[in-house]
């Protein structure tokens, strides 16, 4: 079969859309070639007449296939009643960061590169080595050359992910950088939001058939989308088809607590359970009650969402998407990175809900789900991965603490790295968690959600 590139887009059936011109020039310098980025921003870039230099940081995989097809990949949105395709002609480079670092400092620097937009996982922002240091060599060049301002957007699953990025990278400058940077250089908030499974055969298969081309780069999605933009940009931007506002955190907190936090819980106890996927998990007999329960009693009472927005009626709207059956997120992709997401995801929660007066019961079920994911068995024996860059850490602390679910409770929570004071010292949630602990031991997950 013949690949997908500028010449064979002719041939594509006409049910499927595809882009008109090309945008000519780039104006965005992608950080992170992920499905993720390739379902969400490049989509919305896609609507206008901006175009994405993409940069994989390490795997040439994604870039390679990029390239080859000029850029060009479909994305398969599933919806409970069938899949829409449509081809996406936002990306009209690529850079591989890893062996490039010359031409991808000279990108950051380069006066017509007026957005600089990141999905590089949570733990990315740790490593000063890695892209933080590339984006402070690049401001440097920056402020020497053009003095052009620029804009750094992270789109990450991280609370005040722009002052996050900004806190990142301003240690790694120099004076004269970093004093440009104060007035040149703006890292606005963002929250994103889209469904995007890592793509499987099946998304090859299903892009071949509607295409009658082979497409290595395509990527399949739910049909909800949404992005929200702190307005706060340094220079020009795509005249994207988002929400920009002033204050993004209520929505970061709103997303962040309720959807990935209600996503992580499914992750663990569905993969405790040996089930494969989200929607699989929600349909255990008692997860869809529990989930109601845990975001109306113990994540909404946690924050003030937005003006105009429910919690309560918003997680509703987060279960139907995690039932659609057109989506296969599987347990494990969700569950990874525990670590690195948890903090934002379960011990936010817990530390504004136990300030509020709240006891942290209920919250405290997926909490010990983790623990027992962790230490590396399901319910039924099979062993689980631990794909984490604590896992070194998690597996010794669990190791040394023995078997009582009591003592797993305090390794862990003793590990500072993730469980902030004062959630750490919560007597009622180490009670708590550990009861959990002990029932998900003698009970399984699968039982434990049923009896609730
Ligand atoms: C998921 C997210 O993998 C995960 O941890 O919770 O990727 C989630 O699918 C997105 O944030 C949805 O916008």
């Amino acid at each position: 079969m013949e690949s997908l590139n500028s010449r064979t887009l002719a041939s594509v059936p006409g049910t499927v859309r595809v882009p008109g011109a090309r945008p000519a020039r780039s104006g965005v310098l992608h950080i992170g070639a992920g499905a993720f980025h390739r379902a969400h921003q490049a989509v919305y870039t896609d609507d206008t007449d901006w175009g994405i230099t993409i940069a994989a940081p390490r795997s040439r995989e994604v870039i390679d296939a990029l390239a080859a097809q000029d850029g060009l990949y479909t994305v398969a949105t599933l919806g409970p009643d069938g899949a829409s395709v449509r081809v996406v002609g936002s990306i009209v480079d690529t850079l591989h960061l890893a062996t490039e670092t010359e031409r991808a400092i000279g990108l950051v620097a380069a006066e017509d590169t007026h957005v600089v937009t990141l999905t590089v996982t949570e733990k990315a922002y740790r490593d000063p080595d890695g892209v933080p240091g590339l984006l402070a060599r690049g401001l440097a060049r920056r402020a020497e050359q053009s003095g052009a301002p620029v804009t750094i957007l992270c789109c990450d699953n991280l609370p005040d992910n722009g002052e996050t990025t900004r806190a990142a990278v301003e240690p790694l400058l120099d004076d004269r950088t970093r004093a440009w940077a104060d007035k040149h250089v703006t890292f606005p908030s963002t929250m994103v939001d889209r469904i995007v499974p890592a793509s499987t055969q099946a998304t090859y298969d299903r892009a071949a058939e509607a295409l009658g081309l082979a497409d290595a780069a395509a990527v399949e999605a739910e049909p909800f989308s949404q992005w929200v933009i702190e307005d706060r940009f340094a220079g020009p931007r795509p005249e994207w088809d988002a929400t920009f506002t002033g204050d993004v955190a209520g929505w970061e907190r709103l997303k962040l607590r309720t959807l990935n936090g209600v996503h992580s819980t499914l992750a663990y106890l569905g993969a405790l359970a040996g089930v494969e996927t989200i929607g699989d998990a929600l349909a255990l007999p008692g997860a869809r009650g529990f989930a109601e329960r845990l975001i109306a009693e113990q994540i909404a009472p946690s924050f003030t969402p937005p003006d105009g927005q429910s919690t309560v009626a918003y997680g509703r709207s987060v279960l139907e998407r995690f039932a659609n059956p057109g989506i296969r997120h599987r347990c494990l992709q969700v569950a990874m990175d525990g670590s690195q997401k948890l903090p934002q995801r379960l011990f936010a929660t817990i530390a504004d809900l136990t300030a509020a007066g709240v006891r942290p019961e209920l919250i405290a079920l997926p909490l010990a789900a983790w623990i027992r994911f962790c230490a590396g068995r399901a319910d039924d024996g099979a062993s689980l991965p631990l794909d984490d860059p604590l896992a070194p850490v998690l597996r010794r602390s669990l190791a040394d603490a023995g078997a009582r679910p009591a003592d797993l409770v305090d390794a862990i929570l003793r590990v500072r790295q993730v469980v902030p004071e004062p959630v750490a010292s919560n007597d009622e949630l180490r009670q708590a968690t550990a009861a959990w602990l002990a029932d998900l031991d003698r009970h399984g997950a699968a039982q434990t959600l049923e009896s609730l």
